[in-house]
């Protein structure tokens, strides 16, 4: 039985799972939900009976549907743990440090500058300078937390589910143009995972829901 994954090509959260996927070494078929066009497909009442927050992403596998990209992470981890990366180390400091540089991403970011927040205002200016203001003060804890764990990567010198929450966060935060020369840390990670190839399978740009025009 195929596992899919349904995920929109910009959404940072469907990206972790894209990234985890790809450490994970698990192939997946890609089905897209398109987030905006007619009034949004995640609001579906079909899309709605797999994920009732009507958000991506959602994944099916062995029949089962698991939402909620921090539980899918750990799911694929546990479910393959000797194939591919280990998202989550067995040091349980070491574990724990991993899931605060996520929960900092998955809990304290990316809700505040969700597109159905956003959406709460028209003006286009405001959703920037609010992205802006929530994404940049995240990014200032992000960063000192990340003086106590990083190496190479956000803990230490090894991949983990920290790094896969990383580098989708810094894509928004692009889009919401903060200044990056304020986060050495964080953009020397991104940096450095630019190259590595299940990153570079995960980018928005390598989906095909991407549009051409996408920049
Ligand atoms: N906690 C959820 C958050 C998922 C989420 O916020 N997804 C966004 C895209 S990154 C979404 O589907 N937004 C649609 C909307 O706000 O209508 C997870 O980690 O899976």
């Amino acid at each position: 039985m195929p596992v899919k994954l349904y995920s929109y090509w910009r959404s940072s959260c469907s990206w972790r799972v894209r990234i985890a996927l790809a450490l994970k070494e698990v192939n997946y078929e890609y089905s897209p939900v398109h987030l905006v066009t007619n009034g949004g497909e995640q609001r579906t009442d079909e899309y709605r009976s797999l994920n009732p927050m009507k958000q991506v992403p959602s994944l099916i596998i062995e029949g089962k549907t698991v939402t909620q990209s921090m539980a899918i992470v750990e799911f694929l981890d546990e479910k393959f743990p000797k194939q591919g990366v280990r998202l989550f180390p067995e040091d349980l400091t070491t574990k724990t440090k991993v899931r605060e540089v996520c929960e900092i991403i998955n809990s304290g970011i990316q809700p505040i500058q969700n597109l159905s927040v956003l959406q709460q205002f028209d003006d286009q200016e405001k959703r920037m300078e609010w992205g802006h203001l929530f994404i940049d003060r995240g990014f200032v804890a992000l960063e000192a937390f990340l003086k106590t764990t990083a190496g190479k990567y956000c803990v230490g010198d090894v991949l983990t589910a920290a790094d896969a929450f990383l580098v989708p966060q810094v894509g928004n935060a692009l889009r919401f143009k903060v200044d990056m020369s304020k986060f050495p840390i964080i953009a020397k990670i991104d940096e450095e995972l630019k190259t590595h190839k299940a990153f570079i399978a995960a980018h928005p740009t390598k989906q095909p829901d991407c549009p051409e025009n996408s920049g």
